[in-house]
């Protein structure tokens, strides 16, 4: 018997209603026209991901029945990337579920979620990690640390590369000779040790290069995914794949698109020989091991990020206060704090119509991944500056 979101408490991690199976994507409440949102993010498409799974029978038996497959893998795989790349829409389409929050906006992840895919022959568990950026204020600071941290965790790395912005950016450089490429620009957070003097093709963009010094700053192994190739011409896509493979150490380079789940199979088969060999280490039906009330709490900070336009999302955390499972319906009570009283009054909008909006879509999304019906209440604080308070980030979560 699959077992129940209704029935699965408060604290318990997220579980797929598939038993970790990619099954269909539940369709999001769409925002009132009321809202005036300045970048709705539109509805991925429903496709499944293809993993050339013949039965997910075996998946959706126990840990036991897994554990006896020969050669059977798991692991850590570590998403990092520029903000908006697509690490999070990616978790997603692999996971086939949405539990990773998504929007246009950068900087939209601010700590690290894990995903657990598990299918009959490899259990990886993916780490979906906030974009690494030039990062100047202490929440972004607390958010780069988070994707370091979570680099030192994997068996392998991957690196998402946004394709449409490093055509852009070939195309732009094209011509400039190789030696051009020396110590990397204002986009790159602080490099160390000999990462930091390595040199790179500079038809690579500055962003990813920062990103990649990362990466060998910690010595794992590594691919590349080069996400969103539905936005660009396929004869582009060569000359940036040829200057990423000039990158040392790099395992493969494989072109994906989050949007149409195009890629999704050579990815998987790229990163599991990467896995250790052994059983596998999560529950086979969890889809994360962050709980409702996390998820919660972040799938009304997806609509504050989708809906409010200017620099607010970035001065708005959410927590959630109340969770709880009543017999027809859960009760989910989340607080937002924001910086600033004129923050206050955006959010909340003319008579409530701002607040009304946000609360519905997040709660039609609370309702998709719990499966059943949930009533939100929704409240907004003002906590000064929390965004540069070390106190404030450990309270959030952002900061250990
Ligand atoms: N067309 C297209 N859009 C994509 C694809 N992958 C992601 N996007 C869009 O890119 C935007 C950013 O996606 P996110 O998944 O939030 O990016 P992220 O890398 O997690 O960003 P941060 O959390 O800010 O670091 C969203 O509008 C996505 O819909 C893709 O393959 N194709
Ligand atoms: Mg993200």
């Amino acid at each position: 018997m699959p077992r129940s979101h209704g029935s699965r408490p408060q604290d318990r991690p997220a579980a797929g209603k598939h038993r970790g199976r990619p099954g269909p994507r539940p369709s999001p409440g769409a925002p009132s026209p009321s809202a005036r949102p300045e970048k709705v993010e539109r509805p991925l498409p429903p496709q499944e991901p293809d993993y050339g799974v013949q039965s997910w029978a075996q998946v959706d038996g126990d840990a036991q029945a897994l554990a006896q497959v020969p050669g059977y893998r798991c692991g850590v795989v570590t998403l990092v990337g520029q903000p908006n790349a697509g690490k999070s829409t990616l978790l997603n389409r692999l996971l086939g579920e949405k539990v990773a929050i998504v929007s246009q906006r950068p900087q939209t992840t601010r700590d690290t979620l894990r995903g657990i895919l598990t299918t009959p022959t490899a259990q990886v568990a993916l780490l979906d990690t906030p974009g690494i950026h030039k990062a100047r204020s202490p929440l972004n600071r607390a958010m780069i640390g988070q994707a370091v941290e979570a680099l030192e965790a994997a068996d392998v790395v991957v690196l998402i590369v946004d394709a449409q912005k490093a055509v852009r950016w070939q195309q732009q450089h094209a011509g400039e000779a190789r030696q051009a490429a020396e110590v990397d620009d204002d986009e790159a957070p602080a490099a160390e040790g000999p990462a930091a003097k390595l040199v790179f093709d500079p038809h690579i963009h500055p962003g990813d290069r920062a990103v990649m010094r990362q990466i060998l700053h910690s010595n794992q192994k590594w691919l590349i995914a080069l996400n969103k190739v539905d936005l660009v011409r396929p004869r582009h896509l060569l000359p940036v794949m040829a200057a990423l493979a000039t990158a040392p150490h790099v395992g493969a380079i494989v072109p994906v698109s989050a949007w149409t789940a195009d890629g999704l199979r050579n990815l998987l088969a790229a990163m599991v020989p990467y896995l250790g060999e052994g059983p596998p280490q999560f529950p086979v039906d969890d889809l994360t091991d962050r709980s409702l009330r996390w998820l919660c709490a972040e799938m009304v900070r997806e609509q504050v990020f989708q809906q409010i336009r200017d620099e607010v999302p970035y001065g708005v955390a959410c927590e959630t206060e109340v969770y709880e499972e009543l017999p027809d319906l859960a009760h989910v009570q989340v607080l937002v704090h924001v910086e600033k009283p004129a923050q206050r009054a955006i959010l909340i909008g003319r008579d409530g119509v701002r607040m009304k909006a946000l609360a519905s879509a997040a709660r039609a999304r609370m309702e998709a991944l719990i499966g059943r019906k949930v009533f939100l209440e929704v409240h907004v604080r003002v906590e000064a500056n929390w965004s540069a308070r070390t106190d404030k980030l450990k309270e959030f979560g952002y900061l250990q």
